[in-house]
């Protein structure tokens, strides 16, 4: 259901460097929501507590409030917020068209987040070396994404909520090993975070 003249503004517990986070600052952004942005630093020695108590169980962000609602992962967050808001529409209409988008976020939740983000950009970060054939997965990663990608947004003529999930982790993906090479390797990939970071957020 939407409503135009919802007043409650909704609220989003979370961190700016938190690629699940980032996922739906962008999806607001999208969709010219208006909203509050609570800073919880889930890494900080009280972050976890915190997420709790706003109500996450899992000790996790981000953690939206919407009224009397409280909703946490970022695919519910990022498609309440699509079903409930006026503005662009972020989910394809044609079922082959959001059968894509989901599988593009099911690529980013089980293996760009945790092979491309945490199994190489982390460990390099923090001057350590990557475990053994995660540079190999990650490439393996970024060869699908290539073959899946459209040539304008991901899937299709208008950016969707697969964007948005992509677009949160591409700062990662570069600044890892596997990024060093995707001018040749991905170029499509390349070339749709050409227009793919406007849609990053601000802050
Ligand atoms: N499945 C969750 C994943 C959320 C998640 O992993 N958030 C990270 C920050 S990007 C976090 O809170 N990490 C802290 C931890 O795992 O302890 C979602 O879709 O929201």
């Amino acid at each position: 259901m939407k409503s135009p003249g919802d007043r409650v503004i909704p609220v989003l517990y979370g961190a700016s460097y938190s690629v699940y986070t980032r996922i739906c600052l962008s999806t607001f952004g999208m969709k010219a929501v208006p909203f509050r942005f609570e800073a919880l630093d889930v890494f900080a020695g009280d972050g976890p507590a915190r997420a709790r108590l706003a109500g996450h169980p899992f000790g996790k962000i981000p953690i939206l409030h919407h009224g009397d609602l409280t909703l946490y992962e970022t695919l519910a967050i990022t498609r309440y917020i699509d079903d409930r808001f006026e503005g662009p529409p972020l989910q394809p209409d044609d079922a082959a068209g959001r059968a894509r988008m989901n599988q593009f976020i099911s690529i980013v939740d089980t293996q760009v987040y945790p092979v491309l983000v945490w199994g190489l950009y982390v460990p390099k970060s923090e001057g350590r070396k990557p475990k053994p054939g995660t540079l190999g997965k990650g490439r393996a990663v970024l060869a699908a994404l290539e073959t899946l990608a459209g040539p304008e947004w991901l899937c299709g003529a208008r950016p969707t909520l697969a964007d948005a999930y992509l677009a949160a982790c591409m700062d990662y993906i570069i600044d890892s090993a596997a990024g060093n090479d995707m001018a040749s390797h991905a170029p499509r990939l390349m070339n749709w975070w050409q227009r793919a970071q406007a849609l990053e957020p601000k802050a």
